[in-house]
């Protein structure tokens, strides 16, 4: 390990501040690039001096050149995160989702720096592979301008593997959970909203039966993973899943969720949403033939972390 900071893009967010927290605890110097806007000062230790935010939008791509200067390695983890928004607002996002990446190939080639970990999505799937564990050679099927941008940047990243020899370690994480998650819209992920609403006793919506069903990943199981691929000596080709294959229905995820607060408030079960997939699953054999995984965290204790209890 050189004492060159590790550029995290979106560091001050759900993942990127755990991240900074499982690379200050290996003893690594981390520089965060953020723009703050779902992103929050509070979640970053900033007293400690291996620790610089600098507040700026992967956009602008003069800054990211600028902050990738001395890095040794890059984890691109800014991104406009909620989907509804890219369908929303889908030039604004673009500007966040993909040339933002654009911006880190093209910075990171000025730098120098080969090595970069890029959080691409499970949306880059689509409906495709619904009820099966969706390998990697699922064919893709964007449906949102957000899954769009994810699959483009991982394009980019393959390119400047072929011609500028980067060493990307592209992961498709599935449905991330755990402390800090922004509970705040209602397209935020289900773990966030039923916990949040769960300890301030206020009704619990579920849309459908309950019985669909997701592939739930611990944030700091997850971020021992991205440890792991900025450290590797070699990298090998092709996007990598992060899930467990193994699901949870919500109606599962209720019943863990009242173990860990007790009594739950009124659940009311509403009419599903209109392209919800039913199953999402992940292959996760390329995932333990690469990496190291970790034992995964059990959804209650994941939950009652989250809850602090
Ligand atoms: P988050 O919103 O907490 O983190 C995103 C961070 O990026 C925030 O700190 C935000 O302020 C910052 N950001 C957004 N636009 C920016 C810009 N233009 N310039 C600089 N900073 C900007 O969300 P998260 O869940 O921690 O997501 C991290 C990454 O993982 C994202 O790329 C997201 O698409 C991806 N991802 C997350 C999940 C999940 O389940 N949480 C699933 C698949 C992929
Ligand atoms: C994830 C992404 C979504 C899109 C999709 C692609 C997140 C937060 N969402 O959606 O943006 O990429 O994958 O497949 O990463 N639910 C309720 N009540 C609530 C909130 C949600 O019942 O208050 C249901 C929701 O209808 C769904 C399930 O919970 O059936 C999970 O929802 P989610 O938004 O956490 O995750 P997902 O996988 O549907």
């Amino acid at each position: 390990m050189s004492d060159a900071p590790v550029l995290i893009t979106g560091g001050a967010g759900f993942i990127g501040s755990h991240l900074t927290d499982a690379l200050l605890a290996k003893g690594y110097a981390v520089r965060i690039l953020d723009d703050l806007s779902t992103g929050k000062r509070s979640n970053l230790p900033l007293d400690n001096p291996r620790v610089e935010l600098i507040e700026g939008d992967v956009a602008d791509a003069a800054l990211v050149a600028r902050a990738a200067v001395g890095c040794q390695a890059v984890a691109h983890l800014a991104a406009v995160a909620s989907v509804q928004a890219s369908v929303d607002d889908p030039v604004k996002t673009h500007q966040s989702n993909f040339i933002g990446t654009l911006n880190v190939c093209e910075a990171m080639r000025q730098a120098g720096i080969k090595r970069v970990v890029f959080a691409s999505s499970a949306a880059v799937y689509g409906n495709n592979g619904e009820g099966e564990a969706i390998t990697e050679d699922t064919p893709k099927a964007p449906l949102t301008p957000y899954a769009s941008d994810k699959l483009a940047g991982e394009h980019y990243f393959d390119f400047y593997r072929r011609q500028h020899g980067f060493e990307p370690v592209v992961f498709r994480f599935f449905n991330i959970f755990g402390p800090r998650q922004d509970p705040s819209s209602p397209y935020s992920g289900v773990i966030s909203i039923f916990a949040e609403r769960a300890v301030n006793g206020l009704p619990i919506a579920v849309f459908g039966d309950g019985e669909q069903t997701r592939d739930f990943f611990y944030v700091e199981d997850l971020v021992d993973l991205v440890v792991q691929g900025i450290e590797m000596p070699t990298v090998a080709e092709g996007a990598v899943n992060v899930g467990l294959n193994a699901t949870t229905s919500l109606n599962e995820l209720l019943g863990a969720l009242a173990e860990v607060v007790g009594d739950l408030p009124p659940v009311s079960y509403l009419p599903a949403r209109s392209g919800d997939i039913k199953h999402s699953r992940a292959s996760n054999q390329r995932l333990l033939e690469r990496f190291e995984v970790p034992e995964p965290t059990p959804l209650k204790v994941g939950l009652a972390r989250l809850l602090g209890r």
